[in-house]
């Protein structure tokens, strides 16, 4: 019997910190533990110091390192390029790599501004025989499927209620240095666009309804910090020589929301939430149930069936690591539970499965188009005091 050889899909990666090094452990474990469709080469990684991209190449497996990103989009080799970049290179990264005819997947949220969305989603728009795909990976929660799956069932009925968070700490402590996170230039915003892009995005996935109008207000609490000598994973370190540079970004976000359905969204984004390390946190409640997901505990689902009767109903903790669970049966024996990488690893599947099959896996760069028109309806809103009611105090109250 004669086996078919699967096609080649050369992969370059443009970027190697920790989106860098998640993605690359998304490439090499995918094809050891999904069966995909093509045979997957981590061709090339692109970085700018010589040295440092040598040795990410390495680390984390990739054949070929090279200090430009146009020899990466133009190299024979490379049939889809994932970047993994701050927000600042997005969109003429992305924009060349379509131009060049290469398939692209691009870290979230998909620019610094709508403007840069908007030409990033055209120019995926003239290349339909490609996929663009913008990295909202935590859509790819087993969990999150289940959500999803519930709400598309019915089982909660019409959407009233979203209450979406994503509280992180990692700097709380004002001597945490400076890191493009905090960079405007870089970043397009602070908690709102790093951590608030991916609760938008999930409130949309799950309730298949768009966020219509925000109220928000926007804060940053610590306007100066340390410089940083070293970068490491989300933060860096300073060398304490004392030199301070501004935080040019919002540290928090809170705004209300409308959906397209009718129901009401509030959503909190921040990086200053003293012992929450990665509290993704959903509740949504329909016309009859409710869901309630934490990342913080990410294999399980809470689901209250309203139409239970009363004196046993209650929310149902759902371990959702069962093989009839998405993604689950590739993995592990129910209940031995998955991680964050996970969500990196299905998110590879999705991509390779859709590129062979001609397809476009979901969120699309329109789909990230248009979580940028939340984020930046947010940034229009907190920037507008008109609409602000002060509270007068009880003693001007009575004056
Ligand atoms: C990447 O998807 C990302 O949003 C990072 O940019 C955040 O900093 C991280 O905390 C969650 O994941």
């Amino acid at each position: 019997m004669t086996e078919m050889r699967r096609p080649r899909l050369g992969v370059g990666m443009v970027g190697y910190a920790f989106m860098g090094a998640a993605h690359s452990h998304a490439w090499r474990t995918a094809p050891r533990f999904f069966d995909l469709p093509a045979e997957i080469d981590m061709a090339v990684v692109a970085g700018r110091d010589e040295t440092k991209v040598r040795a990410a190449a390495a680390r984390l497996g990739w054949r070929e390192a090279v200090t430009d990103w146009r020899a990466l989009v133009g190299h024979e080799d490379v049939d889809l390029v994932d970047v993994c970049t701050p927000g600042d290179t997005h969109p003429e990264i992305a924009v060349a790599a379509l131009e060049a005819g290469k398939h692209v997947l691009c870290e979230k949220p998909l620019a610094n501004t709508v403007e840069d969305a908007r030409v990033m989603a055209a120019a995926a728009a003239a290349r339909p025989d490609l996929v663009a795909m913008v990295g909202f990976t935590y859509r790819r929660v087993p969990a999150i499927q289940l959500a999803r799956q519930l709400v598309v069932d019915g089982r909660i009925g019409q959407v009233r209620h979203v209450r979406a968070q994503y509280l992180q700490d990692w700097i709380a402590d004002p001597q945490v240095p400076l890191s493009w996170r905090l960079d405007r230039q870089k970043a397009g915003s602070g908690a709102l666009g790093d951590i608030g892009a991916h609760v938008v995005d999930l409130a949309q996935f799950i309730t298949g309804e768009s966020v219509t109008g925000v109220s928000a207000v926007l804060e940053t609490f610590v306007h100066e910090r340390p410089v940083a000598d070293e970068f490491t994973g989300l933060s860096g370190a300073s060398s304490g020589s004392g030199a301070t540079g501004p935080v040019t970004v919002d540290d928090a976000a809170a705004f209300l929301g409308r959906l397209s359905g009718g129901g009401l969204a509030t959503f909190e984004a921040t990086r200053f939430a003293y012992g929450r390390k990665n509290a993704i946190r959903l509740e949504i409640n329909g016309s009859t149930g409710s869901l309630a997901f934490d990342f913080e505990d990410m294999n399980v689902l809470h689901f209250f069936d309203a139409t239970e009767p009363a004196a046993t109903a209650g929310f149902r903790r759902i371990v959702v690591t069962e093989p009839e669970h998405a993604y689950v049966s590739a993995w592990w024996p129910a209940g031995h539970g998955l991680g964050y990488e996970h969500g990196f690893t299905h998110q590879a599947v999705d991509l390779v499965r859709g590129i062979v099959a001609g397809e476009h896996p979901r969120p699309t760069f329109a789909d990230g188009l248009q979580v940028q028109l939340v984020l930046d309806a947010v940034e229009r809103s907190a920037a507008d005091d008109s609409r602000w009611t002060p509270v007068p105090t009880s003693q001007e109250a009575v004056r």
